[in-house]
This record gives C-alpha cells, sequence and structure tokens, in this order.
C-alpha cells in the first residue's frame, strides 16, 4: 500500500465520521420526539424490554468484524447518550431551576426581602421552653433589629426519649412574644395535619433536615400560601435537594428558601460538615433564596462565626444561628447554642464583616 492509498483510505473513513455523526444525532431526534409522546401520554422514558428488543435486534444483523458483544456495548452507550438528553430537558422543566425563571426569587417576610442580594439573620433559641425564655430572647433579637425570629415548638430528635417539644403551645408562646417585638416566626412543622393550624401562628413554616423527603409534609406545605423554610436533609445530595423543593413549588407555592444545614460525612470534628459549595450551586441551579444554618452544621460555638462569614463571603441570603439566655441548662442542642454576650459579638463581628464586603 503506498501513501496514496493510505490517504484515500483516511478519507473514506472521514467521511464515514461524518455519516455516523449525522445518523447519531438524528436518532437523537427521534429520541427526543418519542420522549414527548411519552411524558404527554404520562409513560416512563426508559423502556428496558424495548431497549433488549433494540440490541437483539442489532445482533441479528450483525455480520462482524465486531463481535455480538461490542455491538451490545457501543449501542448501549447510543441508547444512554439518548436518554440523559431527554433527562436534561427534563431538568430545565423544573418549576425551581433557573433555566425555568432566570431572576431571582425574593421573598417578602413583613416587609423584609430574603433573597434581595442582602444577607439576612435568622436568630432565636433551638426549642421553645418556657414564655420568658423566648421573651429574653426575642428582646435582644429585637434591639440588634433583626425580624427572623426562630424557636422550635415541635422537636423531631433522635432519641424519642429527649425533649419533643411545647408542639401548639409553643407555637403560641412564639406568636404573642413575635408579636408583642413585631417579629417574623419561623418555626418547624413535623406532620401535614398541623400546617392548616400553624398558620395562625408562623410566618414562615420550617422543614426540618430529617423530613426533606416527607413527601406528604412537602406537599401539605405547597398547598399553602405561606412561605417555606426547606433544610437539607442530612444525606442529600444538592439534587435529592432540589427535588423536594420542587414538591413544594409543583403545587403552587413558590415562597421557598433553600437552608444549607451540613451533611454527614465521615468527619467527627464537628456535627456535620458544612457543604458550603452548595450555597453557590443552588444559587446557581435554582432562583431560590439559600441560607446558611451555622449551628447545626457545625455543633460548636467556636466555628460560628468564622462560619458565618464564609456564608456571606459565598453569597448567603441569610444565616440562621441558636440563641439561648443560658444554654447550658438548653433542652435540646446545648453545646453549640449562644448565650447572649456571646451572641451580641457575633452579631457585631458579623456586622462589621457584612459592610467590610458589601
Ligand atoms: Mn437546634
Amino acid at each position: 500500500m503506498n501513501q496514496h492509498d493510505l490517504e484515500q483510505l483516511r478519507e473514506k473513513l472521514d467521511a464515514v465520521n461524518l455519516q455516523l455523526l449525522e445518523l447519531v444525532n438524528l436518532r437523537a431526534t427521534y429520541v427526543k420526539e418519542i420522549g414527548q409522546v411519552k411524558s404527554k401520554q404520562g409513560l416512563n422514558r426508559f423502556d428496558p424490554v424495548r431497549e433488549r428488543e433494540m440490541l437483539n435486534h442489532l445482533i441479528e444483523h450483525n455480520h462482524g468484524p465486531f463481535d455480538n458483544a461490542t455491538i451490545e456495548h457501543i449501542f448501549k452507550e447510543i441508547f444512554k447518550a439518548g436518554l440523559e438528553l431527554q433527562e436534561d430537558d427534563q431538568s430545565k422543566e423544573l418549576l425551581v431551576s433557573r433555566k425555568r425563571k432566570p431572576e431571582n426569587t425574593v421573598i417578602d417576610i413583613k416587609g423584609l426581602k430574603i433573597g434581595d442580594g442582602n444577607p439576612h439573620f435568622v436568630m432565636g433559641p433551638c426549642a421553645v421552653e418556657t414564655y420568658e425564655q423566648v421573651r429574653e430572647v426575642a428582646s435582644v433579637i429585637k434591639e440588634k433589629g433583626i425580624k427572623l425570629f426562630r424557636g422550635g415548638a415541635f422537636k423531631p430528635r433522635t432519641s424519642p426519649y429527649d425533649f419533643q417539644g411545647l408542639g401548639i403551645e409553643g407555637l403560641k408562646i412564639l406568636r404573642e412574644v413575635a408579636d408583642e417585638f413585631d417579629l417574623a416566626v419561623i418555626s418547624e412543622i413535623v406532620n401535614p395535619a398541623h400546617i392548616e393550624v400553624a398558620l395562625d401562628y408562623v410566618d414562615v413554616i420550617q422543614i426540618g433536615a430529617r423530613n426533606m423527603q416527607n413527601f406528604e409534609l412537602l406537599k401539605a406545605a405547597g398547598d399553602v400560601d405561606k412561605p417555606v423554610l426547606l433544610k437539607r436533609g442530612l444525606s442529600a445530595t444538592i439534587s435529592e435537594f432540589i427535588n423536594a423543593a420542587e414538591y413544594i413549588i409543583s403545587r403552587g407555592n413558590g415562597n421557598i428558601i433553600l437552608c444549607e444545614r451540613g451533611i454527614r460525612t465521615y468527619e467527627t470534628a464537628t456535627r456535620n460538615t458544612l457543604d458550603i459549595s452548595a450555597v453557590p450551586i443552588l444559587k446557581q441551579e435554582t432562583h431560590l433564596p439559600v441560607m446558611v444554618d451555622v449551628t447545626h452544621s457545625t455543633g460548636r460555638r467556636d466555628l460560628l462565626i468564622p462560619t458565618a462569614k464564609a456564608a456571606m463571603a459565598i453569597g448567603a441570603d441569610g444565616i440562621m444561628a441558636e440563641v439561648h439566655p443560658d444554654p447550658a441548662i438548653a433542652l435540646s442542642d446545648s453545646a453549640q447554642q449562644m448565650d447572649i454576650p456571646t451572641f451580641e459579638t457575633f452579631y457585631q463581628e458579623l456586622s462589621k464583616f457584612r459592610a467590610s464586603i458589601s
């Protein structure tokens, strides 16, 4: 074979490559059309029986030189790419997706605009214990000009023998104190049946980490006209987190605040590992405001200031932390709640930091 023959063969190969390219893309357009028909009929996009039929059909007509296993492998990749193409389309369609709505969602909570580009604070005790305890924290929060007041009335705890919260009674205390100081109440609801009752007492419904995939609760929160703060699950991927938010918005309630609160990893130096990069990812992927809970992600009082600074620097729309008049006797999270002097320092440091980066 001389140089001329080789060049001719290469030209033929280039031509076949282009033919294959055209055919692969032609196949993709048919796959997309089939996907559209299927989604109209409510059918599953992946059909393993059909895929097996296609592979068998190919093998029947295979005359080599490739063996059947190689043909199966090559076509399996082509099928997979087609399926991924459909999945891309699906995520484009998510209501929480920025592809669907490019502009930021800004949520108005008693005049405070969450998602307006400024970091806001959500402060308050881990759990509502007594009227006096709640009132004491609320008065300090108010003094600082903070509007968002958190407190747990329903406490989903790891152990059934730990303090479970005061329930509806706790919500009543929160409302009474919040009205006195003109604050907005954020409190966790754990039972879909309590959503309606909670509307009278809370300004923001919190869905906690342990309930991030409680789909009936997500749907119930999606059915009402009240902002929802959704925390990331302990072991939830970002995609699972986004899909949990989609459950809420798909029912009509688009006022959702996402909250990164640390994920479970092998690290034991902190209670959870704060996944700080989740903040910009969530802000790129969705149009929703994103907050960071520094108390539960670290479980350490000495890390609250540095992690809150990191959250602000990376673009979080809010910082959540817990404050208790006497953390040593707190009925929950006593190791990481701030006492009032510590909170004063925390707030001062972060206000300075906020001014320095804005
Ligand atoms: Mn707590």
